[in-house]
């Protein structure tokens, strides 16, 4: 896996951990603000190290680098990945070049992290899967980045559900709006072509919603029924670099390939029911995720723009007491608070890489698989593709592929 690494401490003491990270816009950002920050935080058994950042134009690379830290700067892929000083290779790029990347990072012996959705297919998902399980032998490790997972309320959720604090769940209900495709001179990014995307809203944020839903019910989904729509078929070609959400137009229009939204509804083995919708046209909602369980012991509420809350009603109370309390999730021993802020100071959307970073770090340094595995990155994909079926099919209930 590279150069060896001294380690210039105690004996024992893990070598640095040396980051090469693919990607330098909204997500490569994001990232990066993970990697900086996580070892100025949390305790960890090794020290993430900044290696190197890629990007094709090499002004804005190096830019890039310079803001967010990096050491080094490349332009193309394939020399980050052949770096001796790079032991891990973070994916932010779009979805058509997830599957490459990943496959060639871990040929090269690196562990893997890769952005959502892990790949545009099924086919890509399963080969990424299988690599990541060959390379899982020789002791290299892969993730994807849901990073909802690691918001303290869901994480705190998560453990109420396995406490068995709501009982059997009967229905899991999410969704994830925003409005930034409602304007229909808003051009045609890399966002909205099924051969750079692989779908719209539906793997962009459909894919959080599935696997939030799923890490809470501890269970996959075996079924669903769909419905999807593209509002605005023709935009405007983009005219130049797009940053995070925002582009400008050219002269020109072309067709937009993938769906604006998606309904459908799920099928839990357990017998739980859930519904989802996923859509980029809900003017005025800007990163609206929420999600509600209602299970026959009680409920939780989660909303990502409230993310230092969590609903919970105990429905085993006296009807006269009962009722939605908020339990405020600041607290040293709610999920990763322990190394932040004095009680009721608060965390925000940036945190969640963070936490992401300090899970995979452990992982890594343990030995032991971190999740979301790309295996879990291959199962949401399996239930992306059996949504577009259903879609296709007027709603037919569509099985998850197992
Ligand atoms: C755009 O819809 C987006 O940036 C997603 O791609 C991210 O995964 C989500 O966290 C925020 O919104």
């Amino acid at each position: 896996m590279g150069q060896p690494q001294q380690s210039d401490g105690s004996p024992g003491e893990q070598p640095p951990l040396r980051v090469g990270m693919v990607g330098y816009a909204f997500m490569g950002a994001a990232h990066s603000q993970g990697w900086r920050t996580v070892g100025r935080v949390f305790d960890l058994p090794r020290r993430p190290v900044l290696a190197a950042i890629c990007g094709r134009d090499a002004a804005a690379v190096r830019a890039a680098a310079d803001r967010h830290g990096w050491a080094a700067a490349e332009t193309d892929w394939r020399a980050l990945v052949a770096r001796d000083d790079v032991d891990l290779v973070d994916i932010c790029t779009p979805g058509d070049s997830h599957a490459e990347i990943a496959l060639a990072a871990l040929a090269a012996g690196k562990h893997v992290l890769c952005e959502k959705p892990l790949a545009n297919t099924v086919e890509e998902a399963e080969a990424m899967t299988a690599a990541a399980e060959a390379a899982y032998g020789r002791g290299q490790l892969a993730m994807v980045g849901f990073n909802y997972r690691r918001v303290p309320a869901t994480a705190l959720a998560r453990n109420m559900v396995e406490e068995g604090r709501l009982g059997a769940l009967r229905h899991i209900r999410v969704t994830y709006l925003q409005d930034w495709l409602v304007d229909p001179e808003f051009p045609l990014t890399w966002r909205l072509r099924k051969e750079t995307a692989g779908s719209g809203s539906l793997g962009d944020l459909g894919a959080h919603i599935v696997d939030l839903a799923q890490y809470l019910a501890g269970e996959p989904l075996a079924g669903v029924s769909a419905l999807t729509e593209t509002f605005v078929r023709q935009r405007p070609l983009p005219g130049g670099p797009t940053s995070g959400l925002s582009a400008v137009s050219a002269v020109g229009t072309g067709t937009v390939t993938v769906d604006d939204a998606a309904l459908f509804t799920g099928r839990f083995a357990s017998g739980a029911l859930a519904s989802f919708e996923a859509t980029r046209y809900a003017t005025g909602r800007k990163n609206a995720l929420r999600i509600e369980l209602n299970g026959e012991r009680g409920s939780l509420a989660f909303d990502l723009e409230r993310l230092n809350e969590l609903s919970y009603h105990d429905g085993t109370e006296p009807g006269a007491h009962a009722g939605f309390r908020r339990i405020l999730v600041t607290e040293p021993d709610h999920p990763y608070l322990d190394a932040w802020w004095p009680p009721g100071h608060g965390l925000g959307y940036e945190h969640t890489f963070v936490h992401q970073a300090r899970d995979l770090v452990h992982a890594i340094a343990e030995g032991r698989q971190p999740r979301p595995s790309f295996a879990d990155g291959l199962q949401v994909q399996r239930v992306l593709a059996a949504v577009e079926e259903s879609a296709e099919k007027n709603s037919v209930y569509t099985p998850i592929a197992v």
